[in-house]
């Protein structure tokens, strides 16, 4: 079902999305996958926004303050995360990619442009959404100690000590650069990848996930060859984009395009 825009993209306040920042090659600050996910969902809307940086320690204490609903539970404690998206138009706070971008699609319909065609394929794109992460989970610790590269100075080795805290080991263990365990999280992609160029192959050989149509399913992918373009070492990242055919190149590049690319 589709809703009567309430306020238009020329006359709106810009929307605060709120993001952690890091220290990318082209000085963007841009890395994290999971804001990635929904500003896709922005930029193709077309919506003004504005990015709010939260250092990785403040995001707890820093959405608090703001009202932001917990994301989850780690330990029986809530667990607060970003993306956050503050809208100063109607006063809402979303938290959680997926939420923010049916939040977006909602209040802002702009039609053409939705990144849900109906109420029911978000059922279906929140599946997909859950199936990317477990299919690439296996690669996961790999992408985290890739991500304390881009990690802006002073958070370094805070993150660090996050994580061997978290997962229980000494960062050296989580993914030596060299090392069997290190090929193996780069082969549990290269299986995951090839898992989701076979769900492409069913889609009418189109350039999106479902074919012809661009939905929030594209930029959720988009978003995962965002972050691995942005956290692998360069050789890496040149390589896994080739594989399939030099698919993960193209739907970066496709979704950039169709999202209004440059940040
Ligand atoms: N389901 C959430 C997950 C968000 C998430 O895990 N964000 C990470 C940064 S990419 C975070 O804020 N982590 C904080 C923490 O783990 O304490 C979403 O899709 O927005």
């Amino acid at each position: 079902m589709k809703y009567a825009p309430l306020l238009s993209p020329t006359t709106m306040q810009p929307l605060v999305l709120y993001d952690i920042p890091g220290e990318v090659p082209d000085k963007s600050g841009y890395w994290s996958p999971n804001a990635a996910k929904c500003r896709y969902a922005i930029r193709y809307k077309r919506l003004p926004y504005e990015t709010r940086w939260v250092a990785f320690p403040d995001i707890e204490s820093t959405m608090r303050a703001l009202g932001a609903s917990p994301t989850g539970k780690r330990n029986g404690k809530d667990v607060y995360t970003v993306p956050v998206l503050q809208d100063p138009n109607t006063g809402v706070i979303v938290s959680d990619s997926f939420a923010i971008a049916e939040y977006v699609d909602r209040v802002y319909p702009t039609i053409p442009d939705s990144v849900f065609e109906s109420e029911g394929e978000k059922a279906l794109i929140k599946a997909f959404d859950d199936a990317l992460g477990m299919a690439t989970r296996g690669a996961l610790r790999w992408m985290m100690v890739c991500a304390k590269e881009v990690m802006v100075e002073e958070v370094k080795e805070w993150f660090v000590t996050m994580h061997e805290e978290r997962l229980g080991m000494k960062w050296e263990e989580i993914s030596p650069a060299g090392s069997e365990l290190r090929r193996e999280q780069k082969d549990a992609l290269k299986a995951a990848l090839d898992v989701v160029d076979g769900w492409y192959r069913r889609s009418g050989n189109g350039k999106w996930v479902q074919g012809d149509r661009f939905s929030y399913a594209d930029c959720l992918v988009g978003a995962y060859m965002f972050w691995y373009s942005r956290v692998l070492a360069k050789e890496d990242w040149e390589e896994v984009s080739e594989w399939n055919r030099g698919r993960w190149a193209k739907v970066l590049k496709d979704v950039e395009e169709v999202c209004d690319g440059s940040y």
